[in-house]
């Protein structure tokens, strides 16, 4: 996510880092960087003019240049000003004590509507509202099936009427009449159709929802994949509409960033909800100080631990909680805790969101986690199931044995081994803490250089200088050279 953004925002700031003292002149110079970083974003012109303004105005006080580290100072400019173009956030979708809270959907064709109806509708099932979904979207053929699968794949009730002898406005009112009469439902979400341009027909069905339906919440949909684009249809659709909230689609995709930094400058309608995925449990809530530190760089610890809190399987964890504790913490449950840990994402993304792992990754574009972890389960792999529990006693024919059988060198075996045995002893010390605090410690000792992730670095520098393979083709060459060396040896003899 915003690959780009986070790039060229850290080689502007980091332009300040490197000169050494800081005059106003290069601060300007730097601040001119960071505009020019934000316009390749696609972020909104004007936007990117006044953020300029606003940080470079701060940073050439006095209180900035006179400061010990300047160059932090600066950064932490930056991040707040962030922070204020994409805040504050009010997530809360204002559910009524009693009653029906009716949320209207809307947004251009193909945004994710429906799909971001769906979402919803599965997070507020989990939180305890029943919801129920209304297809009010006549326009586009398979509108209603849509739904009605996407309502059978997370078990909720949607309320549909046949195409052509109803109209949008008809199918919510009798939709509403519905769920009152279930008694029951809690939320009504309706999926309303798209155009591909703001158009008058579009408003005016909207409208006439909005004046009949009165809806508690109208939410727009935008896809951030298009930018400015999806920027100018909140613009219109807040001034028909008078928008609660903007949910952006397709975070996951390959987003320059423009739409999410500049809808709530342009329009001052904030990004309640991001969307992240297809799936229907891809819909984060959007937190702007997040985002800041994701696009500085500064890893997104926070999200990462509601993941890992939502994939994980909590009677696992527990299990391996209480091998920790006993210091029985085997191979076999450092490879389930591997397995889990692939389910939070490609690994490259999630070494994004911890601090100071995400310059690391950049800094290194060979570097290959997911190699590296396919490697140490091929290892684990080719361990009979006592050896796992026995790390401790496999002595050199066993991990000559392991090596041969998963294709590596018995030094992978044992530096395997010796990580392990490390980890383990830091895991027993750690046993007892909630995954937050363990993510601290870890990243305190990070910091403090006892895990220092640069070594590993070196060592996996090292070893694809003269990788597996190439070490295997040496030793080939060094055979062919004995034989060679033998048979003339023999020659000279005859
Ligand atoms: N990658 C990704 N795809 C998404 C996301 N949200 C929706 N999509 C995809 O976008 C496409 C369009 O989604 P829909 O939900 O049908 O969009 P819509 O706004 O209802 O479309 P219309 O009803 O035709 O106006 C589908 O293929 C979705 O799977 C998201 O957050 N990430
Ligand atoms: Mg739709």
């Amino acid at each position: 996510m915003f690959e780009g953004i986070t790039k060229s925002l850290s080689s502007a700031l980091s332009s300040i880092t490197k000169a050494g003292k800081l005059t106003e002149a290069n601060i300007r110079e730097s601040m001119r960087l960071v505009r020019q970083a934000l316009l390749e974003a696609d972020v909104n012109y004007d936007v990117a003019q006044d953020f300029m303004a606003r940080v470079t105005d701060q940073a050439v006080g006095e209180k900035v240049l006179k400061s010990l580290r300047p160059d932090e100072q600066i950064v932490g400019i930056v991040h707040q000003e962030l922070i204020n173009l994409m805040g504050p956030v009010d997530h809360s979708l204002h559910l009524k004590r009693d009653g029906i809270t009716t949320i209207m959907m809307c947004g251009l064709q193909g945004s994710g509507k429906t799909t971001t109806c769906g979402k919803l509708a599965k997070m507020l099932k989990a939180e305890g509202f029943k919801p129920m979904l209304v297809a009010a979207d006549l326009q586009r053929p398979a509108a209603i099936e849509q739904l009605k699968v996407i309502g059978e794949q997370i078990d909720v009730d949607v309320y549909s009427e046949p195409k052509d002898k109803s109209t949008p406005v008809k199918v919510c009112q009798n939709a509403k009449k519905a769920a009152i009469k279930a008694g029951d439902i809690r939320v009504l979400i309706l999926d309303t159709a798209g155009r591909l341009h703001v158009d008058d027909e579009l408003m005016d069905e909207l409208e006439r929802i909005d004046a009949r339906l009165m809806p508690d919440q109208a939410l727009l949909v935008c896809d951030a994949m298009t930018g400015q684009d999806a920027v100018n249809s909140a613009k219109a659709f807040n001034d028909a509409l008078e928008l609660d909230g903007v949910i952006l689609t397709k975070l996951d995709g390959d987003t320059r960033g423009g739409a999410a930094l500049s809808v709530k400058a342009v329009t001052g309608v904030p990004i309640k909800f991001i969307g992240v995925g297809e799936q229907l449990d891809r819909l984060e809530e959007f937190h702007p100080d997040r985002m800041a530190g994701r696009i500085l760089g500064a890893g997104d610890i926070a999200t990462l631990l509601e993941t890992a809190q939502r994939e994980f399987d909590e009677e696992e964890m527990r299990l391996q909680e209480e091998k920790m504790r006993e210091g029985k913490f085997s191979l076999e449950d450092f490879r389930k805790q591997m397995r889990q840990i692939k389910r939070l994402g490609p690994l490259q993304n999630v070494m994004k969101m911890i601090p100071g792992m995400g310059g690391i990754a950049d800094a290194n574009p060979d570097m290959d986690p997911e190699e590296d972890m396919r490697r140490i389960e091929g290892i684990i792999n080719s361990m009979t199931s006592w050896e796992r529990d026995n790390p401790d006693r496999i002595d050199r024919s066993r991990r000559n044995r392991i090596a041969i059988g998963s294709g590596n060198e018995p030094a992978d075996v044992n530096k395997l081994l010796k990580d392990f045995r490390m980890m383990a002893d830091m895991m027993t010390g750690m046993a007892g803490m909630s995954i937050k605090d363990r993510m601290k410690k870890v990243q305190e000792l990070t910091q403090s250089g006892a895990m220092d992730p640069n070594a590993q670095l070196r060592r996996e520098k090292q070893r694809s200088k003269r990788g597996p393979q190439d070490r295997t083709r040496l030793r080939q060459k060094q055979k062919q050279k004995k034989k060679e060396a033998r048979k003339q040896r023999k020659k000279n003899r005859r």
